[in-house]
């Protein structure tokens, strides 16, 4: 039993708690480049609490969030440029020990219970990472202590990395599994004894709910409504989507309506864009960076073009298309409930 449960305060991630909060109501990376280099300070404190799932059961989480009564998993996306100088405070608010690691840019080290610690590194390397807890690896990972962290080049709007193909606006997919059991163990202090069973699955920390559920195209629950996890567009918006596996799964990325281009794996710049309708992600830690076109779809009857688009919209209805995992586990909660898992929209809007 661990004694400090009674000092914390746990909290109820609801609605309008969680998700983003500095990024208000849109998972849009809004980025303008700077000539010179900047100092970038924030402050995360780690936080606990229970989150809703798709099948009506409450889960324990913990997170790196944006206040100590708030919970945000994932915690907010941070983006920045080459060469600024990244300064971090995390506020441990529980009593176990975490960090705070960036592969490859920084890692803080323990963070005792109760502790603060400010750490500081300049960004380099221009692509997309996880943050994450480096301690009681995955077990702490896995459980929310994780998020998106971009690096554009220095002086670019429109660029992964320099000279890469160019994008108009950019997204995360912050994908992970979840084992309630295991999240259990960690809330116990304890370390996990059964075999993981991943009983969920999420995009920036919401599931799907498929039409004639409860919560359908309700944007505070429903991943594929949810302006933190869709697409938006216009015919010919290029959008880059960052997309990093917190959790255990290998996942299978495949959007309808266009194949993706794709860039990089695991941070390696790939040496030709293949354009493909699914990509692969590695599960602990993987990333793939990908740009959705927003071509008219070239297999869609009737055509999809910016005059049908405005037709559409004026008879009142959206022209969307799924993007869903390909491992069909994925598409589930809570063992089998199905279209409940890691799915959104990408929605074509007129110009
Ligand atoms: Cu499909």
């Amino acid at each position: 039993m661990d004694e400090g449960i009674d000092r914390r305060t746990f909290l109820k991630a609801g609605i309008a708690g969680f998700g983003g909060t500095v990024l208000a109501s849109t998972g849009l990376l809004t980025w303008a480049p700077r000539s010179h280099a900047a100092v970038i300070a924030k402050t995360f404190y780690i936080t606990e609490g229970f989150v809703t799932q798709a099948d009506g059961v409450d889960v324990y989480f913990r997170g790196f969030s944006s206040s100590s009564t708030t919970l945000n998993v994932p915690g907010e996306q941070l983006i920045v440029q080459d060469g600024d100088t990244v300064r971090m405070t995390i506020v441990n608010t529980l009593g176990s020990s975490h960090s705070f690691v960036i592969d490859g840019l920084i890692d803080s080290g323990p963070i005792q219970g109760g502790q603060t610690k400010v750490v500081q590194f300049v960004a380099s390397n221009p692509g997309s990472y996880l943050y994450h807890d480096g301690l009681n690896v995955p077990y702490n990972r896995l459980t929310g202590l994780h998020g998106g962290f971009a690096v554009m080049p220095a002086g670019s709007g429109n660029e992964l990395y320099g000279g890469s193909p160019t994008f108009m606006q950019q997204y995360f997919w912050i994908f992970n599994d979840i084992d309630p059991a295991w999240n259990r163990a960690v809330q116990n202090g304890q370390l996990p004894t059964s075999p993981y069973k991943p009983r969920y699955f999420t995009i920036n920390g919401l599931s799907g709910r498929p039409p004639g559920a409860a919560g359908n195209k309700n944007p505070m629950v429903d991943s594929m409504a949810d302006p933190l996890t869709k697409l938006d567009g216009h015919i010919g918006d290029r959008t880059l989507v960052r997309c990093l596996n917190a959790g255990m799964v290998q996942n299978a990325i495949h959007p309808h309506a266009n194949h993706m281009e794709w860039l990089t794996k695991n941070r390696r710049i790939l040496p030709y864009v293949w354009e493909k309708d699914v990509i692969p992600l590695d599960g602990n830690g993987g990333a793939v960076d990908t740009i959705f076109p927003f071509d008219s779809p070239p297999d869609a009857w009737p055509p999809v073009t910016n005059q049908t688009l405005i037709q559409a919209e004026n008879e009142g209805r959206h022209t969307a298309f799924p993007m869903h995992l390909h491992n069909e586990m994925t598409q589930t909660s809570g063992g089998g409930s199905y279209l409940f898992g890691a799915l959104t929209d990408i929605y074509y809007h007129s110009k």
